[in-house]
C-alpha cells in the first residue's frame, strides 16, 4: 500500500524532486588548474613550485569522475604506457601511466625535479632505496615498501632517494604523475641496478600517446 500525504488546498506541496547528484570535479577542470597553479611562464627551478598546492588540487580531484579515461592506453607488451596530457605552459609533465598486471618499473631517479602521483584505478607498490655509493658494487638498501590505493596522491623527489612502482594486482592500474619542472622529459633520468647499485643512463622516457593520440 503506498504512502498517501495530503495537504490542506492552501498549504504548498513540498517539492519531492530527487536532490541533483553531487557532480564530480572534471578531469580537465584539474589539468587546468595544475596549469594555472605553475603560472604561465616558464624558467622555473623546483624550488619555486608550490607543491603543496599541486597536491592539493591533485586530492581534491574524484578519480571516479573517469575523465581521464580517454589518455588511459594499455599495452600487454609494455611494463607501463606514458600518455601526454598536459605540458603545463613549458613547466611540467603530466602523464597517466598504465602499469600492465604483475610489471612495474626500474629503479629510477627523478631529474631534480618534483613528481606528485595520484592513483586512479587500482594499486600500486612502491618500494624506495637508498642512493647507491657509486664506487662500491653491492644490493641496494630499501628504505620503506608501501601501497597506494585509489585515489592516494603521493609525492617523491630525489631528496628522499630512489624508487621503484609495481602493479601486483591483476588488473591495470592507472596513475597520473606531475613532473616539475620537466626535466626528465628534456634530460632523461637513470634507472639502477638492484644487485649492484649500478646506474644507466636513460636520455629519453618516451611516450605512447600524446594528447589521446597514439604515436
Ligand atoms: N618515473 C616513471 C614512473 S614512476 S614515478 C615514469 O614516468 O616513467
Ligand atoms: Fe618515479
Amino acid at each position: 500500500m503506498a504512502v498517501g500525504l495530503s495537504f490542506h488546498p492552501s498549504v504548498q506541496q513540498p517539492s519531492f524532486e530527487p536532490r541533483p547528484q553531487l557532480k564530480l570535479e572534471q578531469f580537465d577542470d584539474l589539468v587546468v588548474a595544475l596549469k594555472d597553479a605553475l603560472g604561465p611562464s616558464s624558467g622555473l627551478d623546483s624550488s619555486d613550485v608550490d607543491v603543496n598546492a599541486l597536491t592539493r588540487h591533485m586530492r581534491t580531484y574524484d578519480a571516479r569522475e573517469k575523465g581521464w579515461v580517454p589518455y588511459a592506453m594499455a599495452d600487454p607488451d609494455l611494463a607501463y604506457t606514458r600518455n601526454l596530457v598536459d605540458e603545463g605552459n613549458g613547466k611540467s609533465n603530466l602523464l597517466v601511466l598504465v602499469w600492465t598486471p604483475g610489471k612495474g618499473s626500474p629503479i629510477h631517479d627523478h631529474g631534480n625535479a618534483h613528481c606528485i602521483m595520484k592513483i586512479l584505478h587500482g594499486s600500486l607498490t612502491e618500494s624506495r632505496y637508498e642512493f647507491p655509493d657509486s664506487d662500491k658494487e653491492k644490493p641496494m638498501r630499501l628504505t620503506s615498501q608501501r601501497v597506494h590505493e585509489a585515489n592516494a596522491v603521493a609525492y617523491m623527489a630525489d631528496e628522499l632517494g630512489l624508487h621503484k612502482m609495481e602493479n601486483t594486482g591483476d588488473d591495470y592500474a592507472i596513475s597520473l604523475h606531475l613532473y616539475t619542472p620537466p626535466n626528465v622529459a628534456k634530460s632523461g633520468c637513470h634507472t639502477f641496478n638492484p644487485i649492484t647499485g649500478e646506474r644507466s643512463y636513460v636520455p629519453k622516457c618516451g611516450y605512447y600517446s600524446k594528447f589521446t593520440q597514439k604515436i
